[in-house]
Parts: C-alpha cells; structure tokens; sequence
C-alpha cells in the first residue's frame, strides 16, 4: 500500500474496517466505468480486462442498458411473483426464442441458477428417469466452479471454496474435466440425473477442453439417458466468440445457465433455459425466489441481449480473441509459459520461480492502465469488455509487453 494515494488508501481502509475480508482486491480504487474503461479515484484511467468476471461483455454503463435499467426503474421494478408483471411474459418469449428452448425459469444469482438447474435435473430423475427418491447423482468436473452457496461447494473440488464449510449435501460425483473415459464409466450407474459442466473452466484458469469434449460428453449422456447441464454464467453472451461456448460444438444442453452479462454488469439476473419435459415437473410453489423474473431484470436483460446481438460482440470477440493470443505469442516472452482461452475469455500462465510473480506482474499492469487479477497462483485471466477494439487490443498488448519487461 505503500505507493498509494491518501484517498485510495483511506478508501480501502473503511472497506477494511467495516467490511467482511472475504476477498484480496487489487489496490485500485474505482469511482467510474465507460465501455472498456474504469476510472479510480484519483482520476486514473484503465483498461478492465476483468469485465466483472465477464458480467461487463456490453461494456461498463452501457447506454442503451442503462437507459432500459432507469426508464423501468420509473414505472415498475418489482411485483413478485404472487401476481403477473406486463414484462415476464415478453421476456420468457424474447430469451426462449433467442436460445431456442420450451421455458424458462428466471432467477437472480449465477448460483441461484445453478441450484435451480440442479432441482430441475433431480426431479425430471425421480419424475421421467424413475430414479430412486433421494438417490439421483450429479456428476461434475474436477476443478470445477459453479458458486459459493453449501450445496454447490460439496461438489467443487477447490479446497479455498469448501474447506472449513462442512457438512456438505450428498448426491454427487467428480470426474476428472475433459476425460471421456472417466465420464463414461460415472455414466455407468443407473441413479445419475445430470452432467453438469463449464464448456471452459474459468476460475480453474481458463481450462479449454480438447476440441470434440463436449460434443462427445453430450453424446454419452444421451446414450445414458442423463441430462447435459451447460453452465455458460461465464462462458455465455458472446464472451467466447459465439453466443454459447456450447456453440462452437453444436451442443444444445438439455438444460442452460445464464447469469452475469445477462444484465450487462447493472444488476444480477440468471437464467435456466429447458424443454417442457424437464422445466414442468416443478410445479407452482415448489421453486421460486423474490426477485425472480421482476420487470426490471426482465427489461433490462431484453436490453443486454439485444446489445449483444445488434453490436456483433460474439463475432468481435472471436476476431480480437484470435489476435490478442497471437500478440501475446509473439512476445515470446520468457515469463509466459503459455496463452490459452476462446474469444475473449483468455489467460495467461506465468512461469516464474517467485510465487508471487503474477500478483506483482497484476500490480504492474495497474500502474500501466491495464487492470487484471491472477486466479490460483500462476494464471491471469483476461477478459476485457467485448466492445473493445482492435487498435485497443493492440494497444494493451503493449501494457502487457512493458509491465513483464518491468517483472
Ligand atoms: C467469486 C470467475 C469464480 C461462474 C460459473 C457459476 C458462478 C460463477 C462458471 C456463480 C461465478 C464468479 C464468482 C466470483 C468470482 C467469479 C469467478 F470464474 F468468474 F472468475 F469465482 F470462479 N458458474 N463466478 O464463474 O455465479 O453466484 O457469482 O453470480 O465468487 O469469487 P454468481
């Protein structure tokens, strides 16, 4: 903290003194954001490669987004759903069409939707399957990350999420991620319900499955009769070079997790999209939540989607995506053991012998106008807005250049 100003240091201080230490942030402290940029407090531009964890693909303050979130904001945010809203309706249309699925179940929280797609696949088991009650499995990766609530991390093999949480709820295995084989034999037991994977492991550093993985887990859980959960909160809206990660397979899951640039960074809205063979057999009053498909989520969601699509972001994202990995190859950089990522969802692997090495290099980058934070260890993740730009591109190319020439 040496080197910051009196304000970002008081700043941080209250958040210290008042707030949980449930994260380690940067030491940047942020007042403004505009399509690639953030601003801190002292006026300092930068470019945010982090997007909110992907929730920012439209770009930070989209206008078109804002101007959906405050022209509802006026009129009618919340009706819960004991009474129909005029929005839901319009929306389950708009998103269902968009996706091409039957339903869909809107929620709040990325893992809100997650434990939601979990229920749907457990009760289309005991309902379609004619699994035992209490007995269905769900079998998920290694390395995994689909949210912090306690089901959740009784799956997720990252002790920093589970460790110290227990006792953890039953009803799940793991198999190592992008191994046919190990899925293949899980699939063997008659009591599994669903599949339950990131097309790409975000948080486990930007984990890219070998081309055919997905398409060919699909297929065997088909041939199981067991359901292929897509969890796209990350890998979702464009982020990757196509409107699904699944896209670039061909793989519709049987059930799809939307949530983060669902609502361009304004607020959280998720989404479960399915068939009416899994969506209906929750029946009224056996899942919900407060929030949930209120008309402000709705309209603003119609907004980000629209952004997406009327902007090209998936195609934008492919293009840049293909030119930020080249550029950063090219540097031939002796500290970058590898680049890897799909569109602009891409990580750095950071070969190092100090520990600390990209923490400092994240520290650096800061300084150089180019924000970005390390996950577990050795990788950092870049992820800018999908609104950026090719001159823009080659401009943070550069950042990255000099700050590892500082290292
Ligand atoms: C944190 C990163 C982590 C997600 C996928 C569900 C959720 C997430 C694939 C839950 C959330 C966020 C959570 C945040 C850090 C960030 C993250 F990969 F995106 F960087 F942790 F892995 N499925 N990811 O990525 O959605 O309930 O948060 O809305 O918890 O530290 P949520």
């Amino acid at each position: 903290m040496s080197n910051l100003s009196e304000q970002t240091r008081a700043y941080i201080e209250k958040e210290e003194q008042y707030g949980a230490h449930n994260y380690h942030p940067l030491p940047v402290v942020l007042n403004k954001g505009e399509g690639v940029y953030v601003w801190d407090v002292d006026g300092k531009k930068y470019y945010d490669f982090l997007s909110g964890y992907s929730a920012v693909n439209q770009g930070h303050c989209h206008p078109a987004i804002v101007k959906a979130l405050c022209d509802q904001a006026q009129v009618l945010t919340l009706t819960s759903r004991a009474f129909h809203s005029d929005l839901l309706g319009e929306y389950s249309e708009y998103i269902t069409k968009l996706f091409g699925y039957e339903k869909v179940l809107p929620m709040n929280s990325g893992v809100e939707a997650v434990e939601t797609a979990i229920k749907l696949a457990r009760r289309w088991a005991y309902v379609k399957k004619g699994v035992p009650q209490d007995e269905a499995l769900v079998i998920t990766a290694k390395d995994n990350f689909h949210g912090r609530t306690l089901n959740v991390i009784s799956f997720s093999t990252d002790p920093s999420a589970k460790a110290g949480f227990g006792p953890f709820m039953p009803g799940y295995d793991v198999v190592s991620y992008n191994d046919l084989p190990a899925l293949e034999k899980a699939l063997q037991n008659k009591n599994v319900a669903a599949f339950l994977v990131e097309p790409i492991q975000g948080e486990a550093g930007v984990y890219v499955p070998d081309e055919g993985y997905l398409s060919k887990a699909y297929e065997l859980c088909k041939a199981a009769n067991v359901l292929f959960i897509g969890d796209e909160i990350q890998t979702g809206l464009a982020r990757t070079g196509k409107m699904l990660a699944c896209d670039h397979e061909n793989v519709r899951p049987d059930i799809l997790i939307l949530g983060k640039a669902l609502s361009g960074g304004t607020l959280p809205i998720s989404a479960v999209l399915a068939d009416d063979e899994i969506m209906l057999n929750i029946k009224p009053g056996e899942h919900g939540s407060t929030y949930g498909g209120n008309p402000l989520a709705c309209k603003v969601a119609i907004a980000a989607l629209e952004v997406l699509k009327q902007e090209n972001l998936a195609e934008n994202a492919e293009q840049l995506g293909n030119l930020f990995r080249e550029g950063i190859r090219n540097l031939n950089h002796p500290n970058i053991a590898l680049v890897r990522g799909k569109g602009l969802l891409n990580a750095i692997i950071i070969k190092h012998d100090d520990p600390d090495a990209a923490w400092n290099l994240c520290l650096l980058l800061k300084e150089n106008g180019l924000l970005a934070k390390p996950t577990h260890g050795d990788k950092i993740r870049f992820a800018p807005p999908l609104v950026i730009t090719q001159a823009q591109i080659e401009e943070c190319i550069q950042i990255i250049k000099k700050s590892l020439e500082q290292l």
